[in-house]
């Protein structure tokens, strides 16, 4: 199986997992873009949204919320990339959830527009 997030489901390859139910998995980004970079993703394959049936759908979004809620992050981006000129890498549909830690934590990019 060539697919590296199916292996991931598969436990071929580690990960840190957050969640895993029949239908939906979430782990750690392996290149987190911030502390507790996570993604959620269907465990059917398929490489854009548009290819996932609607019922292996419904509970990713209700897993997204129920990770950012125990992360603890106020303010989070969720991010989900089709196709190359999207910026889509990995061929396995995939929700990104990224915390925006704010500055007291230092993990900010402070922006100075001077
Ligand atoms: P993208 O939306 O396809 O660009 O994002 C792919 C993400 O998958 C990216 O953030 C990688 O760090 C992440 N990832 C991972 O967590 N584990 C892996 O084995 C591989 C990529 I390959």
């Amino acid at each position: 199986m060539a697919c590296i997030f199916c292996r991931i489901i598969k436990g071929e390859i580690p990960s840190f997992k957050l969640f895993e139910s029949d239908k939906t998995f979430a782990f750690l980004d392996i290149g987190p873009l911030s502390k507790g970079h996570a993604l959620v993703i269907p465990k059917h394959h398929g490489a854009k949204l548009t290819d996932i049936p609607d019922d292996s759908l419904t509970e990713l979004l209700p897993v997204l919320k129920k990770i950012a809620t125990a992360s603890g992050a106020v303010d989070y981006n969720v991010l989900q990339n089709n196709g190359r000129i999207a910026h889509q890498e990995v061929d396995h549909v995939h929700f990104h959830l990224i915390p925006k830690p704010n500055e007291s934590e230092g993990l900010g990019i402070a922006w100075n527009p001077q």
